[in-house]
């Protein structure tokens, strides 16, 4: 009985030192944490909106309250669900890709976590006052006082302009380390993929933010102190140019490190390296600069001039080559390998064939007269959740289930993590892909309720039904997380027998990373290290002609 006391007291001790920590490692953790626990709260928005869009003429909820909630759904997946467990990898990854004991500004680390926690505390705080309801993109005159008149509005823009800041100082510090703290031998152009993404992901970040803050700033200059920025004789236009010049590299910003995360699996569970190294990075620097020059293609509903209208046509049809690209390569690195239907390349392939649908519909918007037809239609909402649920999430489920034993030094449980694919993959396809044709039947976005018009009840029921087999899924993975973490299977340092450095130190990685680190003189080098006799860097790719194909003693099965 005395000892209890005690142990209670050294667990709080352990908490608090966590909380205290600046090691990459446990604020990556963090950040994941953090970013399931707001996922879990948009999800469960998300359904109680899909209960009151199952019938025509629901009154579950109101159509002010459903404002409410999709805003808060919106912002909240996108800031405090997405951006967190995408930086969140990117703070435990990149370090350890590139043979770095930390980061290059651990406390910064740690101040970029707590201002974005605190941000998605305000954000929930906003509840008091009458939470904001002017949507996630927040248009002028809507957002402003005479319209948004509750202080929710103002507790929106604040957490806003926290969690920028967070991301923006994060984001720094990643491009610091990347270009300061690489291995000895380990060139920009010989990073793994996804720390090469996080660091071009990072350069956006630094320029995009900006851009809200500024028109965050504006906005409560509007709305505190009577100014005259987007309303009262200013321009609502203005808003949307700045929140777009900002909103879609989000969308960048948002699915990034999510292709660096499949850039990381296929090749392991296909047993090849990535095919076409050097169009995969390079296609992301085209498109970090052409992520700019699209934004206004969310505005062409607004009526901008025709060649301002075209040009941004022409730009968001170019940025789709390099996207292309990318599939084509992971599409190639798939081709004749040794492919291992792991949990984690499950997610993958799952990706591969949502993020395309996603792709395409979003190419359908450069062609003007189908925007103007289904801009504000559920068409547009199934467009972005089949690249943000059916790419980004099912990228970061891949990443989770591939990143775990790391992690942990456990094994998620195998069943459990199949079972828990087929209903998140079928829920996720039911919910999302009836809503493109209820948006081409005309069914407008951001309405509480709908008519009983032929086919709108039974699509939506079928949408709502998925939703809840989706969230099962959900649940199981959760308890897998939680249920691994103790019973899970020993996994080892390198159990997918990966080949970057990540997997060269002990599983979880001890403070300060690695104990020695293996020398760095290709894109593999753990390849190099287990096959001396035919190293990466002896094999010029030029003339290699087995490059990008499948080595012998790498297959599975042999042929
Ligand atoms: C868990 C599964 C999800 C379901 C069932 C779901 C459902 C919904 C629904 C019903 C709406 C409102 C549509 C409208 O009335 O216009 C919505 C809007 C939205 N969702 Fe989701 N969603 C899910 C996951 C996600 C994820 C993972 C993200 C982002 C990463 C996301 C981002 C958004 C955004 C940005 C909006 C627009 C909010 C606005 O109009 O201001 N959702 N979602
Ligand atoms: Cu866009």
């Amino acid at each position: 009985m005395t000892a209890s006391p005690t142990r209670t007291r050294t667990r709080l001790r352990g908490a608090a030192s966590l909380l205290a920590s600046t090691d990459h490692k446990v604020i990556g953790l963090l950040y994941l944490a953090l970013g399931s626990l707001y996922f879990l709260i948009g999800g469960l928005e998300a359904l109680v909106m899909r209960v009151q869009l199952a019938a025509p003429g629901n009154a579950v909820l109101t159509g002010e309250t459903y404002n409410a909630f999709f805003t808060l759904h919106g912002t909240t997946m996108i800031f405090l669900a997405v951006m967190p467990m995408l930086l969140g990898f990117s703070n435990y990854l990149l370090p350890l890709q590139i043979g770095a004991r930390d980061m290059a500004f651990p406390r910064l680390n740690a101040f970029g976590f707590w201002i974005t926690a605190l941000g998605g505390l305000l954000l929930y705080l906003s509840l008091l006052e009458g939470p904001p309801s002017a949507g996630w993109f927040a248009y002028a005159p809507l957002s402003e006082r005479p319209f948004s008149m509750s202080l929710g509005t103002d507790f929106w823009a604040a957490a806003l302009i926290f969690m920028g800041t967070g991301s923006t100082l994060t984001a720094i510090n990643l491009i610091v380390t990347t270009l300061r703290y690489r291995a000895p031998g380990m060139g920009l152009w010989m990073m793994p993929m996804f720390s090469w993404m996080a660091f071009v992901n990072s350069v956006i970040i630094v320029f995009a933010m900006p851009a809200l803050n500024a028109a965050l700033v504006m906005l409560e200059v509007d709305r505190a102190l009577g100014g005259h920025n987007f309303a009262h004789g200013g321009s609502a236009l203005l808003w949307q140019h700045y929140f777009w010049f900002f909103g879609h590299p989000e969308v960048y910003i948002m699915i990034l490190p999510a292709w660096g995360l499949i850039s990381e699996v296929i090749p392991v569970y296909a047993r090849k390296p990535i095919f076409g190294y050097e169009f995969v990075a390079g296609s992301t620097l085209a498109i970090a600069v052409l992520s700019f020059a699209v934004y206004a293609h969310h505005m062409f509903a607004v009526g901008l001039s025709r060649p301002v209208n075209l040009a941004f046509a022409a730009s968001t049809m170019l940025i789709a080559i390099p996207t292309g690209i990318k599939v084509l390569n992971w599409v190639a690195t798939l081709w004749r390998g040794s492919i291992r239907f792991e949990t984690p390349m499950l997610y993958a392939l799952a990706f591969l064939v949502q993020f395309t649908l996603g792709g395409v519909t979003g190419v359908s918007f450069a062609v003007l007269p189908i925007d103007w037809q289904v801009t504000d239609t559920y068409y547009v909402v199934a467009h972005f959740h089949y690249v943000l649920m059916g790419g980004t999430l099912f990228a970061l489920l891949s990443g989770l289930h591939h990143y775990y034993p790391k992690m942990t030094g456990r094994l998620l449980g195998d069943t459990l993590g199949k079972a828990a694919f087929w209903l998140i993959t079928l829920g996720f396809n039911g919910v999302f892909l009836v809503q493109h044709a209820l948006g081409l039947m005309g069914m407008p976005r951001r309405v509480y309720t709908y008519p009983d018009l032929p086919g709108w009840g039974a699509l939506n029921r079928v949408s709502t039904v998925s939703a809840f087999v989706m969230g099962a899924g959900l649940v199981l993975v959760l308890v897998n997380l939680v249920v691994s973490r103790q019973l899970g299977r020993v996994a080892g340092d390198n159990p997918w027998r990966a080949w970057t450095l990540e997997w060269a130190t002990s599983s979880p990685p001890p403070a300060g990373n690695f104990t020695r680190l293996p020398p760095v003189k290709s894109r593999r080098p753990l390849w190099d290290l287990a096959h001396p006799e035919d190293p990466d860097h002896r094999r010029p790719a030029r003339h290699d002609r087995t490059h990008g194909h499948i080595r012998p003693e790498e297959q599975e099965h042999p042929r």
